[in-house]
């Protein structure tokens, strides 16, 4: 059956892999799964027929015959349930990669959510940069049980699995604001998920997109 994902036809971060489409690629190309891709302008992600797909209007979807899953995080541990290579075969390996992909999207994103939110909405505050360096000393807490945990590891619990591309995504989010830097270990975790073929050819594809997009 024809898997289809959406995504933005114009991505705001023009092509950086930051969108949250990148993860449902990511996972697709890991367990070998085609997929077509189906862009929506802004407009169209808040017209009845995208709001059916999704309730609150947003990328990405995720279509199969008669299944329509909204939440990249519920997107992708649909795809690793369903093939092999994303999460291991032992009950409890399996049990301890799931924590990881929750603790990726419920205790690391929320905070460098709210960094993005404050950049984008809340720079020409009086008190922005006291707000700033709030949220930054939030993300560092988090950063700094990640970064002790992870130790010397290659990834979060064994072989990689749909927690380490979870949070790999999430931290990609952080690049900018250089604080990855502060721990090394973390950035070469980072660098070690973007350079999985994998991970390669989802850049690729998203990156395609932008670049057609400017093109015409
Ligand atoms: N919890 C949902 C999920 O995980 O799927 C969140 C989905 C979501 O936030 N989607 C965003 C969206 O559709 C795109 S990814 N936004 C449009 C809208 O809400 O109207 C978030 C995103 C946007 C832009 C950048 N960027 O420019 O760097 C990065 C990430």
């Amino acid at each position: 059956m024809t898997i289809t994902i959406t995504a933005f036809e114009n991505s705001p971060d023009r092509g950086r892999g930051l969108a949250r489409d990148m993860r449902v690629r990511w996972a697709l190309e890991e367990v070998g799964q085609p997929y077509e891709v189906r862009l929506l302008s802004f407009k169209a992600m808040k017209e009845p027929a995208h709001i059916e797909l999704h309730p609150f209007g947003q990328i990405p979807t995720y279509e199969e015959g008669n299944l329509a899953l909204f939440e990249s995080g519920s997107i992708v541990f649909h795809i690793a349930e369903r093939h092999a290579g994303l999460l291991p075969d032992d009950a409890g390996a399996r049990a301890r990669a799931i924590t990881w992909m929750f603790a990726a999207l419920s205790t690391i994103e929320p905070p460098i959510i709210e960094r993005a939110t404050a950049r984008f909405q809340e720079r020409d505050q009086t008190w922005y940069k006291q707000r700033l360096s709030m949220i930054d000393e939030r993300i560092r807490q988090r950063l700094n049980g990640l970064s002790a945990r992870l130790g010397d590891a290659d990834w979060l619990d064994g072989a990689f699995s749909a927690g380490d591309l979870l949070m790999i995504s999430v931290l990609l989010r952080l690049r900018e604001s250089g604080m990855l830097r502060e721990y090394e270990n973390l950035s070469a975790y980072v660098a070690r998920g973007e350079a999985r073929p994998a991970y390669r050819r989802a850049f690729e594809a998203q990156l395609a997109v932008f670049t057609a997009a400017s093109a015409s």
